[in-house]
């Protein structure tokens, strides 16, 4: 293969991998928002994606699927432990989500983050064009950037983070915080969700690094010159096309009505869809709720809430508690207010095909998004972008990188359960006129920046740093 002008580094490879007619192995290209953004881009410029397969010791070689250039990156079952179940999932993760849950800190999983981040970089740097380009994505590879830049200066490195960066008195917490700090400042661009994170983030370089900071440039030194490194917010959006599309589909909407039926017609739907993660504040819902129908606020023959709950880092300790206590708060409220014919919550733990998600969208008069912490949030841009008939209210936490766009939403405070119950009695109510002046505004919104707008202002940020 010809080097790549452009290669976008992620822990995961956009594929899955499928059996055949025959029974043979193939990659189909999974959907999502990043994949979305950048497959018109790679195919036009000559593109690259280096990732991880999905599958532990697994060797590949690289391999074209739906048009993309892909390079697999082998992780051993030992360096999934450590690596992505360890530092990536259980110390990074809790600690940057404000440490709603306790980070673990090990030092042999941060070797391994070390080792693993080392192998991604030789893959990008081996596969770039002369000044080309390398993206890097997300926390589980902060250390790529400057690893890429030591291998190949003549690049452009940008860099995307996908969750929160936390406030510098719990980043502070990390002990090899300045080693990750230069590993991210190896980017030339370091983007962020929120303008609140780039904030954070310029505050940890000047104080731990006491690099000169101006705005949202940085002063990097590097030799005996500085180098500007930008960071700043670029909020990332949904690809809304596929939604609008199957909004809009009659199967689609049809299978919506069944959702409602089948639920035995309730007045009001409540929907909940996360990655079962203690960062999305499910119980905290699910409380709230609860104490509404013990209030006699609600009756459980007029609502329902369904919680879809997809199955998510099952080997980490702090997922499978979490799984225990949502299920055990679920069943405690089902068992004191269900009827032979009516279940208040319909859980669901379980992943769904998209066009389900949004048959579930579309059937959901309130949706409940009530993160404790969130970098942003598509389930909420994904609600409001099928909602074509601008019916349905979105109830959002203030947590979420969601919260600082979408500002007709009906904005809580997840730990203020009497909050929560009146923002969800206000959401249960609010009347179709309401609805409709609010769910516009939200539309315009989501629908003017999407996630090509999104990848596009971050190129060009990029592109903007190359021409210096
Ligand atoms: C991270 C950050 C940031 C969920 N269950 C099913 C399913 N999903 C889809 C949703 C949505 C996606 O997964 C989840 O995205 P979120 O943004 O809500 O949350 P994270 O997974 O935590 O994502 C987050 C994001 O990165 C992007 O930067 O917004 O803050 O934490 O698209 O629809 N999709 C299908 N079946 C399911 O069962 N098909």
């Amino acid at each position: 293969m010809t080097a790549a002008d452009f290669v976008v580094v992620a822990n995961r490879l956009p594929v899955d991998r499928v059996e055949g007619p025959d029974g043979e192995e193939i990659w189909r290209t999974s959907p999502g928002g990043l994949v979305a953004a950048l497959e018109p881009m790679m195919r036009s410029v000559h593109g690259a994606w280096v990732g991880w397969p999905g599958q532990a010791d697994v060797e590949l070689e690289p391999f074209d699927a739906d048009g993309i250039h892909l390079i697999p990156v082998p992780l051993s079952a030992e360096e999934v432990a450590d690596y992505y179940e360890g530092f990536a999932n259980d110390t990074i993760w809790p600690l940057y989500h404000d440490v709603i849950a306790p980070p673990q800190y090990h030092r042999e999983w941060w070797e391994a983050y070390v080792i693993v981040n080392q192998r991604f970089a030789e893959a990008a740097a081996a596969a770039v064009a002369e000044n080309g380009t390398v993206w890097v994505h997300d926390y589980q590879l902060q250390l790529v950037p400057q690893m890429v830049r030591d291998l190949r200066p003549d690049v452009t490195i940008g860099y995307f983070h996908h969750i929160p960066f936390p406030a510098h008195g719990l980043y502070a917490q990390l002990p090899w915080r300045d080693q990750v700090l230069r590993g991210l400042l190896g980017a030339d661009v370091i983007g962020f969700q929120r303008a609140q994170d780039a904030t954070y983030f310029l505050t940890a370089v000047r104080r731990r690094l006491r690099y000169e900071v101006k705005g949202s440039n940085i002063a990097v030194p590097e030799g005996d010159t500085t180098r500007t490194a930008l960071a700043r917010a670029f909020p990332i959006s949904i690809d809304t096309e596929p939604y609008l599309e199957l909004a809009a589909r009659e199967d689609v909407q049809a299978r919506a009505a069944e959702i409602r039926a089948s639920l035995g017609n309730p007045k009001r739907i409540l929907l909940g869809v996360d990655r079962l993660d203690y960062t999305k504040g499910i119980g905290h819902r699910i409380k709230a709720y609860g104490e509404l129908l013990e209030d006699g606020r609600l009756d459980p023959e007029d609502v329902t809430l369904i919680q879809v709950a997809s199955p998510s880092r099952e080997r980490v300790d702090a997922y499978a508690h979490l799984r225990d206590e949502i299920e055990l708060a679920v069943s405690r409220i089902n068992g004191d207010h269900d009827t032979v014919g009516h279940s208040a919550i319909r859980y669901l733990h379980q992943g769904y095909p998209r066009e389900e998600m949004v048959a579930l969208y579309l059937a959901a008069d309130v949706m409940l998004v009530t993160a404790l912490r969130d970098g942003m949030n598509l389930v909420a841009k994904e609600y409001i972008a099928t909602r074509a008939d601008n019916r349905g209210v979105l109830v959002l936490s203030e947590f979420t990188g969601a919260a600082d766009e979408l500002r007709q939403a009906v904005r809580v405070n997840p730990h203020d359960i009497a909050g929560l119950k009146d923002a969800i009695m206000t959401a249960i109510e609010m009347p179709p006129a309401e609805q409709a002046r609010r769910m516009r505004s939200l539309r315009r919104r989501v629908l003017d920046n999407d996630v090509n707008a999104w990848s596009s202002s971050f190129l060009a940020a990029l592109a903007d740093v190359r021409r210096r």
